[in-house]
């Protein structure tokens, strides 16, 4: 089965119903497909084949949607980019990927065109081309589309749908593949244990270039035959307005997200409406058991909490019936996954001892893109190790719990960075000599990206000089929030940083 031709399936059973209703524009469920069809021409007429990457990075739009349901429709693999991505770090992906065509808004392209001028492969489609622009615009390009273009869908199953990258530990980011099959059984596996269902209402609040905004939230809404009320960005005070109004019955977010929505509830008065909520759905990064319980205090709704990763998209989830809920647990293995915990022997533990979490199931990934290397690191046998360290309640042997990461990983508001990268861009800058970047612990974002950087001697160069640096050439949410300069960086008798010291010395602390 291909993904898109499961979500073209249930459109034509829904018709007329409002599948997405972007910002007060309502797509019906025959808009929708219509437009799919239509975007799958024009990718054909442009040349894309089975196995072709395709790379988007859009703000989250319409458009978006029927682009990356088209990829998938015409045997594509479509590449999702952060819309925070700099003119560098597209570099990496369009060239790593050998992606064939590129869609970008003018805004974007502008700001990307001298890298894309010299990546001669691929060819650029401007969505909303600027003055400026010199590239091919999407409306011209779609008028000369064939109007009774049919879609025959090329690939299924273990091909891939798509590919997102994740940073590495190494400072350099790895594309995850993803096939038809491993969205599709999860997708289902979701449907059935969350309840959807054609009655749903959905509020999208998230980013669409994440496995937990596109695959879990959208697909997940769509293939229900769902209307989703989408909105282009998080805001609180419209999230809980839309909830009422909407009658919404599902909403899904990060921990930043729901922090924000209870600051935003105790501050508003009357409280909205809650009574069509069926559920609010939260994941990405760890939930607070605080937030947890004054979520559930402020609002009678304990929220569920779930676990996964781009790699395996969904892993675990707590029960739909709110007493199975429980805090700092993620629940169970969904239908059609096993976890394992594993010692750093490789040995399996006993419940309620921490060790590595592994998986298995339809839900992983085929491998890294061309890091052949790295994927066989990363599995034993047909089990994918996820650098998360957990632990199974000794109550059920089952019942998964978080508690850390073996890899060196920061979450900041369910974005993952990866130290590495950020001290490389530092290093990098004339005046540094060495940084190590750590997470700290934050109200707003979870962790805060921080740096501690040792300088050359008699240098100018501030605090705030090294952060815009980094601004010019990573995604914002990877730049440092604060950054300490230190004479020397703490190490060990073998000479390596001591990041816990760091950790422990500055939790708490607002330098910048
Ligand atoms: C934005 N900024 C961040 C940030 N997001 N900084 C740190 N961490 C983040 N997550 C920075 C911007 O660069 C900007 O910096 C400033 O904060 C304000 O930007 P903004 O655009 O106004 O931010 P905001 O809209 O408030 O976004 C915060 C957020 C967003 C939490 C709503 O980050 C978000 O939607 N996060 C969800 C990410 C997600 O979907 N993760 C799922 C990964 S999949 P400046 O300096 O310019 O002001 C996965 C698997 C799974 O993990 O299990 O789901
Ligand atoms: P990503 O690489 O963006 O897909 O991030 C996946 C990582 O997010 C996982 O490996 C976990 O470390 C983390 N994560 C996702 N969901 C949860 C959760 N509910 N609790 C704790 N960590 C989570």
């Amino acid at each position: 089965m291909n993904l898109a031709g499961v979500i073209s399936e249930v459109a034509r059973r829904y018709g007329d119903k409002p599948a997405i209703v972007f910002e007060n524009t309502t797509y019906t469920y025959n808009d929708l497909d219509r437009q799919v069809r239509h975007y799958s021409a024009l990718l054909v007429r442009l040349g894309v084949r089975r196995g072709d990457r395709v790379a988007i990075q859009l703000p989250k739009r319409i458009e978006f949607i029927f682009l990356e349901l088209a990829v998938m429709s015409v045997g594509g693999v479509m590449l999702p980019l952060n819309t925070d991505y700099q003119a560098e770090e597209i570099r990496y992906f369009l060239s790593d990927s050998g992606s064939r065509l590129f869609f970008t808004d003018g805004r974007r392209f502008e700001r990307s065109q001298e890298v894309l001028g010299t990546l001669r492969q691929v060819i650029t489609v401007v969505v909303d081309p600027t003055d400026g622009a010199t590239s091919m615009g999407l409306k011209t390009e779609l008028d000369n589309t064939d109007p009774n273009f049919e879609r025959v869908y090329p690939a299924a199953g273990d091909d891939l749908a798509a590919i997102l990258y994740t940073s590495g530990t190494t400072g350099k980011s790895k594309g995850a593949m993803l096939s038809h099959t491993n969205l599709i059984s999860n997708m289902k596996a979701l449907h059935e244990i969350w309840d959807w269902s054609d009655r749903d209402i959905l509020l999208h609040v998230l980013p669409l270039f994440h496995v937990h905004g596109l695959f879990v939230a959208l697909h997940g809404g769509l293939y229900a035959g769902a209307t989703i009320i989408m909105h282009e960005r998080f805001d609180p005070v419209k999230t809980w307005e839309t909830i009422e109004k909407e009658k919404c019955t599902v909403l899904m977010g990060v921990p930043t997200i729901y922090r924000r929505l209870l600051n935003q509830w105790q501050l508003s008065e009357p409280k909205a409406d809650l009574s069509s909520m069926r559920v609010f759905i939260c994941g990405s990064a760890p939930l607070l058991e605080t937030l947890f319980n004054r979520f559930e205090q402020a609002t009678s709704f304990r929220i569920l909490e779930r676990y996964g990763m781009t790699e395996a998209v969904m892993v675990a989830s707590n029960p739909i019936e709110p007493t199975g809920r429980k805090a700092k647990s993620v629940g169970y293995a969904l239908p059609g996954v096993e976890i394992r915990i594993v010692s750093n022997r490789d040995e399996d533990v006993v419940p309620g001892q921490v060790g590595e979490v592994w998986v298995r199931g339809d839900n992983v990934f085929q491998g890294y893109w061309q890091m052949s290397e790295k994927t066989a690191e990363s599995f034993e046998d047909k089990w994918f190790k996820t650098g998360d360290l957990g632990f199974q309640d000794p109550l059920d042997g089952r019942r998964l719990f978080i508690v850390g990461r073996s890899k060196e990983l920061i979450i900041s508001g369910g974005e993952n960075v990866y130290p590495k990268e950020i001290e490389d861009v530092l290093e990098s800058h004339h005046a540094v000599k060495e940084a190590a970047v750590v997470g700290l612990p934050d109200d707003d974002f979870g962790e805060k990206v921080s740096a501690f950087v040792v300088m050359n001697t008699d240098d100018k160069t501030s605090p705030d000089d090294l952060i815009l640096f980094c601004k010019e050439r990573l995604a914002g949410y990877k730049c440092p929030k604060m950054v300490v300069m230190m004479d020397a960086l703490p190490r060990n008798a073998m000479g390596k940083i001591q990041k816990n010291e760091l950790v422990e010395k500055f939790s708490g602390a607002n330098h910048s």
